[in-house]
């Protein structure tokens, strides 16, 4: 896999050079004030190989959307969900994997995923009340020890060759991401009673057996979710922040370790957390395990009241209802029969959007990949939600991680876009 990915990406970085060197003075956008005040949203600035967001339709992995992924993807069983691994060599080769190149790479991760004891020992030094996502983050820093890509830089190599010991950092970071996350799990919510990996499984089967979850029904989820919290292109801000450190030439363990602590915040993914805490705040405060549309919509709109967003909404460049929410409401339509939780959050699809587009200001009414996941995970029994960000951190370094290869392949340069005080965009706009 990796030279088949060289020989592919190598040629990219020619082309990435050439442009770079024969074009650079061409303008390709203009730039507004109004854009540099909310966030950058809109302006090209960052060159992601591994997927493209379409604000109407959705995310595209290198061409494919969610439902073609789903059904071209390998698979184990034929009517199951996608294997990540696929997904990750889609990414990273820009071709649809056979069965048996999806195997290669499972057998791949299960020889690369030991984890050193130290880790575990630094997880075990934080208290036990220290988020999950904090934990995961310090752990992905712990494993720095390991970066051959560090080693390497240190042994004088030449940049040309830095894409190639990143690789194996990535290959590895990512093959240990689940044991560590599970290790986490079972240390904060099941009496740090930890299971060991068995190597025969799939990375995201894997995942589910280490946490004690060892149904099909748990597995083929994890599978999807896996799939679809991936990658998302490349100005989210995990994906950008890998990107922004990743550009320092920081090891790939430093810039994934980055990428968690942005993926933690509560406008990203700590939103798929927040729902679930909101959808338990709103049946408490109510007093109702089954609220009516009027009761829903009232709670709304006192939430946006009291100064708060509703988790799970929103979007900064989608424009319709996520594709992965659809997913994921497909995949309860299909396995799942009347549970309350998922009543609650199809109700809220009902609901909430018209308030929200109400309101006026709101770009995007419709709900995010963060609205539904929780739902699942806590019908099959992962009902620690503060957890459910570290999953979404394990999938996420599937896309950000084969970014930052190419990163390297391509030759990328430090970034550093140019800041000014608040008075010369002033100056700007009303003269001196
Ligand atoms: N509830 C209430 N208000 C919302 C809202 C929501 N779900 N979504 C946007 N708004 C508000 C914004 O806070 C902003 O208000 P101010 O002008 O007072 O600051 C205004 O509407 C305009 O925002 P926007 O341009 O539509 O959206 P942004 O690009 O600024 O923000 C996002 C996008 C996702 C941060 C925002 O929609 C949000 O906060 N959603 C809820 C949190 C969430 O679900 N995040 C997960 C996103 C997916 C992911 O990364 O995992």
């Amino acid at each position: 896999i990796k030279y088949r990915f060289f020989e592919k990406a190598s040629k990219c970085s020619k082309e990435f050079q050439r442009i770079k060197n024969q074009h650079a003075d061409k303008v390709i956008a203009q730039v507004t004030l109004g854009q540099v005040l909310t966030g950058m949203k809109g302006i090209p600035l960052l060159v992601t190989d591994t997927s493209k967001l379409d604000p109407n339709e959705g995310i595209r992995f290198k061409g494919y959307s969610i439902p073609e992924l789903r059904e071209k993807l390998p698979k184990i069983a034929p009517d199951g969900e996608p294997l990540p691994e696929g997904l990750f060599y889609l990414m990273l080769i820009g071709e649809i994997p056979t069965q048996e190149d999806v195997a290669n790479l499972s057998k791949d991760f299960a020889t690369r995923a030991h984890v050193p004891q130290h880790v575990f020992d630094v997880i075990d030094a934080m208290p036990k009340n220290s988020r999950p996502m904090t934990q995961f983050s310090a752990a992905i820093l712990a494993m720095a020890t390991e970066s051959i890509f560090q080693k390497a830089y240190r042994a004088g190599v030449n940049k040309k060759y830095y894409w190639d010991s990143t690789y194996e950092d990535v290959m590895n970071l990512i093959a240990r991401l689940p044991h560590v996350a599970a290790y986490i799990y079972r240390r904060n919510f099941h009496n740090e009673q930890h299971i060991e990996p068995n190597p025969r499984l799939d990375w995201a089967g894997n995942l589910s057996h280490m946490m004690g979850f060892d149904s099909e029904d748990v597995k083929r989820l994890f599978r999807l979710y896996m799939v679809i919290h991936a990658d998302h292109e490349g100005g989210n801000v995990s994906a950008h922040t890998a990107h922004l450190v990743g550009s320092a030439l920081s090891n790939p363990y430093y810039a994934y370790a980055a990428a968690m602590t942005g993926l933690a915040g509560p406008l990203h993914g700590f939103a798929n957390q927040d729902v679930i805490h909101w959808i338990f705040q709103m049946t408490e405060d109510l007093d109702t395990e089954t609220p009516t549309d009027e009761q829903v919509a009232a709670y709304i709109k006192q939430t946006m009241e009291e100064g708060r967003v509703i988790p799970g909404y929103g979007h900064a460049v989608l424009r319709k209802t996520d594709p992965r929410f659809t997913a994921q409401q497909e995949f309860a339509e299909k396995y799942i029969k009347d549970d309350p939780m998922i009543n609650l959050v199809n109700q809220l699809y009902r609901v909430v959007p018209p308030i929200l587009s109400n309101v006026g200001k709101i770009k995007n009414p419709w709900p995010n990949v963060d609205a539904f996941s929780g739902s699942l995970l806590y019908h099959y029994g992962i009902k620690e939600y503060t957890f459910y960000t570290v999953l979404f951190g394990v999938s996420r370094a599937l896309g950000v991680l084969a970014s930052l290869i190419n990163d390297r392949v391509y030759g990328m340069p430090i970034e550093r876009p140019t800041s000014h005080p608040l008075h010369w965009y002033r100056d700007m706009v009303d003269g001196d």
